[in-house]
């Protein structure tokens, strides 16, 4: 029997391509010399498309894949979806939730923790000989701080249940009150901040959240206050970040995501109240395998059963 075809939009580990070449015919778009004409005189043969959070499936390609039934991506967000255009149409999309939720929340404490206590500063300090000639600056405790959580999904609640372990008190900001949470919901994002002491970003990107955190948000948030975007870089507008830090009108800023990446700003290189990671949150061998297996077992579930197992 011929293996169902796949269309693979971007590279993903070589374990995965392995794995999936195994059980599917698989055509890799971005191999081809000119992806956009192949996918114009060839799209129509693919029922089938495997992508990642940061491929995504575009609107573009997706009106070049008339025949296209399901869309399986690795990675929980689906900002680089258009999902609009795939539900008009009754493409499924699958994406792989709750099996990162740990490692993102892992993080998310990671860069609180590293911000406040000024853990990486204090070994660049060491490091540069710094130790022989004084202390390290006083920096400032993360036990029994407020925590407000902007977008309390499946991350945001395992952040907060970690934060239960640092007797934090916690407060979150969605779109509408999460029905039977015992967290107070702050229907302004501004009052959250100012109420706040770290400010932890796990909510969806997009539109509905694009630069949701502005100069007014960093502003309320204050000179002590420390944002930690664990979401998407899309989220903070980076520009006024930029400047809240170099003025010293914001504490710190743990960022694992960024507006252009792999692009950093440049600025923020010089500055020593920033972590910068490079989209590490789900990054662990354990999470990548599972999310790399749910990733086939989406496609697999469509072809047998015509169903999803972890739909959007
Ligand atoms: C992905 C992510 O690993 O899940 C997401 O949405 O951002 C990461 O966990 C990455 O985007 C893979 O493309």
């Amino acid at each position: 029997m011929s293996k169902p075809k796949v269309l693979q939009v971007g590279p993903l580990t070589d374990r995965f391509q392995h794995n999936l070449a195994d059980r599917y015919d698989v055509t890799p778009l971005w191999q081809q010399p000119d992806p956009k004409t192949f996918l114009k005189m060839h799209g129509a043969q693919f029922e089938l498309v495997a992508t990642s959070a940061r491929f995504g499936c575009s609107a573009e390609q997706l009106a070049a894949l008339p025949n296209l039934k399901a869309i399986s991506s690795f990675g929980v967000g689906y900002d680089s979806i258009a999902v609009d255009v795939a539900r008009d149409r009754g493409i499924g999309i699958s994406t792989t939730p709750d099996v990162l939720n740990d490692c993102v929340a892992d993080l998310a404490m990671g860069l609180m923790i590293d911000t406040s206590r000024k853990l990486a500063a204090s070994e660049r300090f060491l490091r540069a000989g710094g130790w022989l000639n004084g202390n390290f600056p006083l920096a400032r405790r993360v036990s029994g701080k407020r925590l407000g959580i902007v977008g309390l999904g499946r991350i945001g609640q395992a952040v907060v249940k970690r934060s239960s372990g640092f007797d934090m008190d916690v407060r979150y900001h969605n779109r509408s009150p999460v029905k039977d949470s015992p967290y107070t919901y702050e229907a302004s994002l501004v009052e959250l901040a100012r109420w706040a002491d770290f400010l932890v970003l796990t909510c969806p990107g997009g539109a509905a959240t694009h630069h949701i955190v502005n100069a007014e948000v960093l502003a309320a948030l204050g000179p002590t206050g420390i944002v930690v975007n664990v979401a998407r870089g899309s989220v903070i507008d980076e520009q006024a970040l930029v400047t809240a830090l170099q003025n010293g009108t914001l504490g710190g800023a743990g960022l694992d995501v960024f507006e252009a990446e792999p692009k950093v700003p440049e600025a923020l290189f010089a500055l020593d109240n920033v972590m910068l990671l490079p989209h590490v949150g789900s990054a662990t061998e354990e999470t990548r395998l599972q999310m790399e297996e749910l990733v086939l077992a989406n496609l697999q579930a469509f072809v047998e059963r015509g169903e999803l197992l972890t739909p959007l």
